[in-house]
């Protein structure tokens, strides 16, 4: 059967049940998924020490094809993005500047150190976010930046959050896309601390510091990520949840950003949400997918990321939760780790919007608890798959297995020959 006929059918399927498929695919085109550049380069950058991500994280894998260079990495990246129906923003973090073979600290940075990137962004039509990278680098000393006690370093970190959040405004003014600057600090101890708060002290005032200069909100919007715990840093990280649900319920400008392998293992951010945006203006998550520990395995389409979707959908925040991939697998072909995630991210808000949410929300208010669950399990067996690869084709992108015919072509023409 044709995919057009295919599409008919599916349709009425969903038709019955009170949901417009066509409205449901035009809400996914609207929808922006941020994507992050570090898959394919396995965190590295474009630094003269690039170190591998360091910071309480890993990268694993050898596999052949790891962008080295800008170019190398933003014609990675172009391949991945016209293979992803929607819309798409490209994540950047500080370390992936170019500065022409010049020297410059973190601390220095400017938004001429990104001129490549905007061009480049402006050339596709699409916004940049960003990231300070506060790890991975000399002046990141015995595990702490911007909460260290050594007044040098602490200093040094605070004005690469300041001048991040210029490179970020600019970002936005440039590209009239809200940049959206991700503050992650892997700051903390391996083994027990005696003094829990001094650091968390120390972290609170250097980031009102940070954010003390008013930026407008059209152009950047900053968020702090919290973390449980990471490798080398197993006792005690310093932005913790509690600490960033604090700092943002406290602080409405800024945002939330909750990575999915953030928390124990059988917390889940879909839980999180709805509880987060009765406190905090806005929510960025990191989508990943934490495999026993924080392992930013590759995100598949598995419950956790459909509950993701469906938060957002059912709760109507689509316009107060910013969807960023994070994750790194350097284990497998990098173009394609990156599409499946992303593809996968899609193909979950697709669904979300072609749940028949009215039907369960009536049930639910109705006390019929029996509907509830039966047609929970009922839909999940609606035509979700057909009116995917239909939105696909309509949007000019490949359909089911074709793009990973594309990803082959391009590692064999291109990837295999970085040597
Ligand atoms: C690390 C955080 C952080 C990084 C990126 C590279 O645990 O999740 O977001 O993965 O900034
Ligand atoms: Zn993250």
């Amino acid at each position: 059967m044709g995919l057009e006929k295919a599409y008919g059918h599916a349709k009425e399927r969903f038709a019955k049940w009170g949901v417009d498929t066509d409205k449901a695919m035009a809400a996914v085109k609207n929808f922006t998924l941020s994507l992050h550049c570090w898959q394919g380069d396995d965190v590295t950058g474009f630094e003269d020490f690039a170190e591998m991500a360091g910071g309480g994280t890993l990268v694993t894998g050898g596999y052949p094809g790891r962008a080295r260079t800008p170019e190398e990495l933003r014609a990675d990246l172009e391949l991945v993005m016209s293979m992803i129906p929607g819309k798409q923003k490209v994540s950047l973090h500080a370390k992936y500047a170019e500065t022409s073979g010049k020297k410059v600290g973190r601390n220095e940075l400017q938004p001429e150190h990104f001129a490549n990137w905007v061009d480049w962004a402006k050339d596709l039509g699409i916004g940049l976010d960003f990231n300070p990278t506060f790890f991975a680098h000399p002046m990141f000393k015995d595990g702490f930046s911007i909460a260290s006690a050594d007044e040098g370093v602490r200093r040094y970190w605070i004005d690469h959050g300041k001048s991040s959040r210029k490179i970020a405004e600019h970002f936005g003014k440039t590209l009239g896309k809200t940049c959206v600057t991700n503050f992650w600090m892997a700051d903390g101890y391996k083994d027990i601390p005696i003094d829990r708060v001094a650091p968390r002290q120390r972290m609170k005032d250097a980031l009102d510091e940070i954010f003390s200069e008013k930026i407008d909100r059209a152009y950047n919007r900053d968020a702090v990520e919290s973390k449980l715990f990471g490798i080398g840093v197993e006792s005690y990280t310093v932005g913790s949840n509690e600490f960033f649900m604090g700092y943002t319920s406290q602080n409405k400008e800024i945002l939330l950003c909750m990575d999915a392998g953030h928390y124990h293992p059988s917390e889940v951010i879909s839980e999180k949400i709805s509880s987060a945006l009765l406190f905090v203006s806005e929510v960025l998550l990191h989508v990943s997918r934490p495999v026993r520990w924080d392992s930013d395995h590759v995100v598949v389409y598995d419950d956790e990321l459909k509950s993701i979707a469906q938060e957002i959908v059912r709760g109507g925040f689509a316009d107060r939760v910013h969807f960023g991939l994070d994750y790194f697998d350097a284990s497998i072909n990098r173009v394609a780790a990156w599409t499946i995630g992303a593809r996968n991210a899609v193909k979950a808000m697709l669904a979300a919007y072609l749940e028949p949410v009215d039907v369960l929300k009536k049930a639910e208010n109705e006390g019929d608890w029996t509907s509830r669950l039966a047609l929970l399990e009922i839909f999940k067996d609606l035509p979700y798959g057909v009116v995917w690869d239909y939105f696909c084709s309509l949007n000019g992108v490949p359909v089911r297995e074709e793009w990973l015919a594309k990803a082959k072509d391009y590692e064999r023409d291109v990837l295999s020959k970085r040597k």
